[in-house]
């Protein structure tokens, strides 16, 4: 599939308001790579195909991922991650994308997870800091990301977790070992 044919498939599978989140994202992402020399090519695809699934029924990712082998501890999480697993499985089976890299940054990109690639973080942090978002923190993210990719999705982090707590939810054990993780190597 060409690039345009991608950007079509994936606008199909959401409302026009997600769509130009998806697009800052992969502007984003892409300005991101450029900075800290990583790879634009794969930034731009794991950035345009990164929500793909976000808005698809909520009983239709769970059958996903009963019958398609996905892990089945994402059912006993909050539901708003799910999106990130299905997403790798579909943008693979119905689009065809096979690169591996590419497929984990979109399957990581709600959580983290340790030992995170460098194109992992780069659609993580996008993701946070793109120019249509607006929270409490987000532009101490944007600040970071300007010298430090790193320091900044910890700051991007932080803001999910203390937000959860706030709201007396459960947090995803990926997001404190990712977390942990780049903390370690930040020092
Ligand atoms: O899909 P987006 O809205 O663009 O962003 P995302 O994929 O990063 O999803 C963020 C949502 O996931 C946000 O509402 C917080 C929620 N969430 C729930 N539990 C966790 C979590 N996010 C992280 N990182 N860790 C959790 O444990
Ligand atoms: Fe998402
Ligand atoms: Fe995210
Ligand atoms: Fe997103």
């Amino acid at each position: 599939m060409n690039r345009e044919a991608l950007i079509e498939a994936t606008k199909r599978q959401m409302p026009e308001k997600r769509f130009k989140h998806v697009m800052g994202v992969v502007e984003t992402a892409v300005a991101l790579a450029e900075r800290f020399g990583g790879d634009a090519e794969r930034a731009w695809l794991a950035a345009l195909l990164h929500d793909y699934a976000k808005a698809w029924p909520t009983d239709r990712m769970e059958r996903i991922i009963r019958e398609e082998g996905l892990p089945g501890d994402l059912l006993v999480h909050d539901k708003e991650l799910w999106h990130a697993h299905v997403g790798a499985w579909a943008v693979q089976t119905e689009l065809g994308i096979a690169d591996e890299a590419v497929l984990d940054a979109i399957r990581y990109h709600t959580s983290g997870r340790e030992e995170m690639t460098q194109l992992d973080v780069i659609v993580c942090l996008a993701d946070y800091m793109e120019p249509g978002r607006d929270f409490p923190g987000v532009n101490k993210i944007r600040k970071l990301a300007e010298h430090k990719l790193e320091e900044a999705l910890v700051a991007g982090f932080d803001s999910t977790i203390s937000h959860l707590v706030d709201k007396g939810r459960c947090i995803f054990p990926l997001t404190v070992l990712a977390r942990n993780d780049l903390l370690r190597k930040i020092e």
